[in-house]
């Protein structure tokens, strides 16, 4: 344990008020936020968060101030490792557990260590992760460890047959572990529609179906796929696939998988208009039906969450850019109670007071 930080987060987030504001100005009143950032000295993003024996384990990306301005390719997100951090409740110290994984460590990576996720099995631990490999391509690696605080050892290769970013790792109930994974733009999700990647861009036109997320169900090794990516259909009320137009609901990137009831619950960042939406199923391979919105816009352009049971309460996970005055690629990561209602639906969080 490296080091101890007060968390300042969940107490404001209590007070939770419905409200909408001008997001397009930086913003400089903490007050108005609902809650403020877990993490200070450093800039976090895309917080994943698992409960392993009985402690509070996040994951985030670590978003570093390098000076790079321009968007190509996702050049502003230059990340090259990732920290890991631990609480013991939801409010109380953060422990700070350091580097879990260094870029220069993972021998088939470039670049751009985006959004992990991380899961324990028979006490090992994995972070699974997208970077970029030698040839600019974004895939996804596994490293594993003793501890779920690192360090962490990458597999010498990216998992064969991955592609695109932000994977989100299932343990259901049954013994099985599933990853979700895709982003489109950056994450390179078009690029795959023949199976195979190409360099062009691919979008379906408005009136087809959106590009889906994939799902694989892990080797029992957990270090492979065992069965080839599949698509994980997201349907509107009626039973049809949501529309590439249909960019208030279609999935973009940051999938998270959790189960309440008995429902598989499949949550998504809904990108250029930075949503966290959800849709709930009967399997963890979906189909989902579409639901409603989880986050609404926070400050800066990504939004990105996951959503954990601890001690009773579930908790909503995210990060926006605060600390930063708003500069997309510089975020910081928070936490807030998330409610799911009587009839299984789930209660939109506003990130801002009003
Ligand atoms: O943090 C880099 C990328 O930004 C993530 O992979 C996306 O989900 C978005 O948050």
């Amino acid at each position: 344990m490296k080091k101890m930080i007060i968390t300042l987060g969940i107490g404001a987030s209590l007070l939770a008020l419905a409200g909408c504001q001008d997001k397009s100005a930086p913003e400089t009143n903490t007050s108005s936020f609902l809650t403020q950032p877990l993490i200070t000295d450093i800039y976090t993003a895309d917080p994943s968060a698992h409960v392993f024996n009985g402690r509070i384990y996040i994951y985030p990306s670590h978003d570093i101030d390098s000076g790079i301005t321009t968007d190509g390719e996702g050049d502003k997100f230059d990340m090259k490792d990732y920290r890991i951090f631990s609480m013991d409740e939801v409010g109380g110290a953060i422990t700070d557990h350091g580097e879990g994984l260094k870029l220069e460590n993972i021998p088939w990576a470039s670049r751009q260590l985006w959004a992990p996720d991380a899961t324990e099995k028979n006490g090992k631990y994995y972070l699974y992760f997208p970077a970029k490999n030698k040839s600019d391509i974004f895939q996804i690696g596994v490293a594993i460890s003793d501890s779920p605080t690192g360090p962490f050892t990458a597999e010498p290769e990216p998992i064969n047959g991955s592609f695109s970013i932000d994977p989100a790792v299932f343990n259901d109930d049954d013994g099985a572990y599933y990853l979700y994974f895709g982003g489109i733009w950056g994450g390179q999700l078009q690029r795959w529609t023949t199976g195979t990647y190409n360099p062009d861009d691919n979008y379906p036109a408005a009136n087809e179906p959106a590009l889906s997320p994939k799902i694989a169900r892990l080797s029992d090794d957990l270090v492979q796929f065992s069965e080839a990516p599949k698509d994980v259909q997201i349907l509107d009320e009626q039973g049809n696939p949501l529309l590439s137009s249909d960019t208030e609901r279609r999935f973009f990137e940051g999938a998270w998988v959790h189960k309440y009831n008995g429902k598989y619950y499949f949550s998504y960042s809904t990108g250029d208009t930075h949503k966290i939406v959800y849709a709930v199923g009967e399997s963890p391979y979906g189909p989902f039906t579409y639901k409603g919105v989880v986050l609404m816009p926070v400050l800066g352009w990504t939004n990105h969450h996951s959503i954990v049971e601890h001690n009773g309460k579930w908790y909503l996970f995210y990060h926006d850019s605060q600390l930063s005055g708003g500069k997309t690629y510089l975020r910081n990561i928070k936490v807030t109670e998330l409610v799911h209602n009587a009839d299984g639906s789930i209660q939109t969080v506003d990130a801002y007071f009003e």
